[in-house]
């Protein structure tokens, strides 16, 4: 069995969050650090370490991810106005919590996508 994680806490709420969407095979609660006026941190309910463990049979629940992304921020009112997607994998893209989740930014300018080396 997979080891627990801080999020699979989350989702099985033994842990608190401020949770804005649940179904059968997805998560979404608020970033506890916001980095922008809407920031929604969307999880497989599923512990899936990083985007490297993800398998075959997961593409149902991958696709949930995006849609209840799309919905969310239709919701927050950043449709319109745009958004971005992040999911950071491993080391080089910093992810801290090895529990695969898709960051949705929104309710500013984000900037550039990545800050370039000097
Ligand atoms: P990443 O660097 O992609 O692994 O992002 C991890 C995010 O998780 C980071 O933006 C902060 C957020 N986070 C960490 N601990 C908690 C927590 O206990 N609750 C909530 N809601 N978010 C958390």
């Amino acid at each position: 069995m997979t080891e627990e994680t801080l999020f699979s806490k989350i989702i099985d709420k033994s842990l608190p969050s401020d949770m804005v969407y649940q179904d059968d095979l997805v998560t979404a609660f608020r970033d506890i650090n916001p980095a922008a006026p809407t920031h929604i941190l969307i999880v497989p309910n599923r512990i899936i370490p990083t985007v490297d463990d993800v398998q075959d049979s997961d593409e149902a629940t991958m696709g949930r991810m995006l849609r209840v992304a799309r919905d969310l921020a239709r919701e927050e009112g950043i449709a319109e106005s745009g958004y971005r997607l992040i999911i950071n994998c491993r080391e080089h893209g910093r992810q801290e919590v090895p529990h695969l989740h898709m960051h949705l930014l929104g309710g500013r300018d984000l900037g550039f996508m990545v800050a370039r080396e000097k």
